[in-house]
């Protein structure tokens, strides 16, 4: 007899699910005792870089709270590196050399991910070994668009004044930047396939930061592009367009099979804008995990009612969780949408 399907792939095809499946976006960090204590014996991308480490800190949200899928521990700025930037972390990313004129483009090339990250590919090895079959795994990568920000802007920032300027004062240059971030993060994603992933998700957090009509003339043939490099592999592919409810209709264009959508849209709005041909993941408020148990209890219900009866949810956060939060307060959320959910079949 076949095994039944996970629910996370269940979900993420829209087929019928036991219960809703749930995860947590960024939900290896600080905010577990297990990950601060292997983070005070190694920095943070020597973590990324020992495979043996890597896959121990994915599996520890999973093993404490009984998570419907895990994600690999790295970075969206992993893969950029072999391209030929100088990369670090304090704690968010710092490059040391951003790309400010045209020329600076021509610098970077696409690698061979075999080559520039054997341990991301090593760790995910790992990793099909060690977690349950319960927990599919997931890779990831960053969109373009977003990587572009953080290439250009040469860090973080609220507003990624630099990075948007080079869109309007280099529109040339930064759509041949944005192709080439486009095809190596497709090759970095059928790596992480070819290595044994269950699932690919592409993280647009800089999304929100552009109108529909820059999002549709720049970051969505980009990330379209991606998505188009992984044609043939029969995986799910997740989009999350953060702080997207403006590009939705846009969004839905990129090629994803699930549209991850942040905590400011109502899930059944989302619904309405992408149709039914799409799944959807989300949107619990990160801050939501802070309140006493009793309101987070009913923040959790509305995002359930939100998602409505039809298949296709993955419940998850509608961004990364912070570092402060409670752990109880997560494993409150992970055994109330199990119990809240199962047997409803969708
Ligand atoms: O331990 C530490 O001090 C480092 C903090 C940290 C962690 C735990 C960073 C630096 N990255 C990560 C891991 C990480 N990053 C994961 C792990 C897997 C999991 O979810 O458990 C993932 C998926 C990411 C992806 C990532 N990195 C995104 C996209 C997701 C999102 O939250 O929008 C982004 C924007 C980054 C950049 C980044 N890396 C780290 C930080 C602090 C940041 C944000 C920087 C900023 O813009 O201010």
């Amino acid at each position: 007899m076949r095994r039944p399907e996970p629910p996370f792939l269940a979900a993420c095809r829209r087929n019928p699910v036991p219960f809703t499946p749930v995860w947590i976006m960024r939900q290896a960090g600080r905010y577990l005792p297990e990950y601060r204590k292997v983070r005070e014996k190694v920095d943070f991308l020597t973590l990324t870089k020992t495979p043996e480490l890597a896959a121990e800190v994915t599996i520890q949200p999973v093993r404490r709270f009984g998570l419907d899928a895990a994600i690999l521990f790295s970075d969206i700025m992993t893969p950029v590196e072999g391209m030929g930037v100088d990369l670090e972390f304090d704690p968010g990313p710092v490059i040391g050399n951003p790309i400010r004129r045209p020329e600076d483009v021509d610098r970077l090339r696409v690698a061979d991910p075999r080559e520039t990250v054997p341990f991301v590919l090593e760790a995910i090895e790992i990793l099909r070994r060690e977690l349950p079959e319960s927990a599919p795994l997931i890779g990831f990568a960053g969109a373009p668009w977003t990587l572009f920000c953080y290439l250009v802007e040469g860090g973080g920032s609220k507003t990624f004044i630099k990075a948007k300027s080079f869109l309007f004062a280099e529109p040339d240059s930064a759509r041949v930047l944005l192709n080439r971030l486009a095809e190596m993060m497709a090759a970095y994603l059928r790596a992480q396939a070819e290595a044994g992933v269950q699932a690919l998700m592409v993280f647009d957090s800089w999304a929100g930061l552009l109108s529909p009509y820059e999002f549709r003339s720049f970051a969505l043939p980009a990330v379209r592009r991606t998505f188009e490099g992984l044609r043939g592999l029969d995986l799910p592919l997740i989009y999350f367009p953060n702080q997207g409810s403006t590009l939705l209709e846009d969004a839905k264009l990129a090629g994803a099979d699930v549209l991850g959508i942040d905590w400011r849209l109502p899930l059944s709005r989302a619904r309405a804008v992408v149709g039914s041909e799409v799944a959807v993941q989300g949107n619990l408020d990160p801050a939501a995990l802070f309140a006493p148990r009793d309101a987070l209890g009913t923040q959790i219900r509305s995002v359930l009612r939100e998602a409505g009866p039809e298949p296709g949810h993955i419940f998850n956060l509608g961004h990364g969780i912070e570092r402060t939060t409670d752990p109880d307060a997560v494993a409150f959320l992970v055994d109330r949408v199990h119990e809240w959910t199962e047997g409803n079949g969708g």
